[in-house]
């Protein structure tokens, strides 16, 4: 394999020193790229965007023509994995993603098959085989899957959710069922990783974008315990180097310490957390990777600019940054604004830096 021209990003999630703070956007593929809007008509709907290859490849790589990113990330959905369990996902116009057959009893939870990553989601592995081809070792590839939790909480409810009413009242009710299910998603998501990483991705993040909607108890055993059973069961990459593993718990700030606690590379925080407070919590065992608002990306290049010059302050001097979003990236944002983001990542974040040996 070829290896990396730009290595910033594996460095910061090793605490390794760096030339400047790597930079990648969570969503940085998408609808507010006018490209990706011609890429998806063409593809007809969403779906078919993700299950072909040469689309998949086409807008991961668009991002990386604009900006000076640190890093690709597939191009594919969280989920793509239940819709291989059988419950039917589309999209419906503006409203985002639904089931057909959404699991609400026990006995479906008990028939739901585990996907074979090659045999059922071999669309993802050959899309991540084709964007490793062409990358050529610019920038690494980062795989990723929903938490067992978040995934859940689609199939349950059937689509997006506000309250979470039909999937807490499982947790209360029939935790048994529920659990069989987180089970089944973690034994699923683990062998998802693991053929994404067999099929070249070199680091992966774990999406919890609901976990934090839960009690601390409930976060614990239903959406941290699963991660923590994944993560341990990731294996190395082909060449036998360890593929870091970054868990994004939305909303799961109360809870650094004991997401570190999992064995994770490093955490990404939402803009809510202080991320020299974080820093000071955990950076001596993970990195950790965020934080702007993404709505910062609607106010002026100046205004990005200082606000990215608040983050990169509060991290300080020093290893294990990678800046991102505290989520994705709206569809209403100005690429020109993106590009401002990242240009002022690498020209403001050179002080931090040269301190280093
Ligand atoms: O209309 C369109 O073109 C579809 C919009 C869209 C896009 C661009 C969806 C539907 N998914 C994606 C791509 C996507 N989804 C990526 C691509 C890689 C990247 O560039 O980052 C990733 C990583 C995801 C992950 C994802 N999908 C998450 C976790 C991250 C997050 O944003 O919290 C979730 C919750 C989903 C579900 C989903 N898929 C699509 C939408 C609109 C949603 C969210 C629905 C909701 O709010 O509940």
């Amino acid at each position: 394999m070829t290896a990396l021209i730009n290595d910033r990003l594996l460095r910061a999630l090793r605490r390794e020193p760096v030339d400047v703070t790597p930079v990648w956007l969570m969503r940085q593929a998408g609808r507010y790229l006018p490209e990706y809007r011609a890429t998806r008509s063409r593809a007809g709907d969403f779906m078919s965007l993700c299950q072909s290859p040469q689309l998949a490849l086409e807008v991961t790589m668009q991002p990386l023509e604009r900006f000076a990113l640190d890093a690709a990330i597939l191009f594919s959905d969280i989920l793509t994995v239940p819709d291989a369990m059988g419950l039917g996902l589309y999209f419906e116009e503006g409203e985002g993603p639904r089931f057909r057959q959404p699991v609400t009893t026990p006995a479906a939870i008990e028939a739901l098959p585990i996907p074979d990553a090659e045999r059922d989601l071999g669309y993802v592995m050959d899309a991540v085989r084709l964007i490793r081809r062409e990358l050529a070792g610019r920038v690494p590839l980062i795989g990723f899957s929903g938490s067992p939790w978040t995934l859940a909480t689609y199939m349950v409810e059937g689509q997006s959710s506000r309250d979470f009413r039909t999937i807490k009242r499982m947790l209360l009710d029939q935790p048994e069922a529920l659990e069989l299910l987180l089970d089944k998603l973690t034994l699923a998501v683990t062998d998802y990783l693991n053929g994404q990483i067999a099929a070249g991705v070199q680091a992966v993040q774990i999406f919890d974008t609901w976990g934090g909607t839960l009690t601390t108890g409930w976060y614990e055993r239903f959406s941290l315990r699963p991660m923590a059973r994944i993560v341990a069961g990731l294996n190395p990459a082909p060449d036998g180097s360890r593929v870091p593993v970054i868990l994004f718990t939305k909303q799961g700030g109360l809870w650094l310490e004991r997401i570190a606690a999992t064995g994770c590379d490093a955490l990404g925080l939402d803009w809510t957390v202080d991320i020299g407070e974080a820093r000071a919590r955990v950076g001596d065992r993970v990195a950790l990777q965020g934080n702007l608002d993404p709505v910062v990306l609607y106010a002026s290049p100046a205004a990005i600019r200082h606000e990215v010059g608040d983050i990169l302050a509060r991290y300080g001097a020093g290893n294990g940054h990678v800046f991102n979003l505290g989520h994705g990236i709206h569809p209403q944002i100005e690429p020109d604004h993106v590009a401002a983001l990242v240009d002022a990542v690498h020209e403001l974040s050179l002080p931090y830096h040269r301190v280093q040996g």
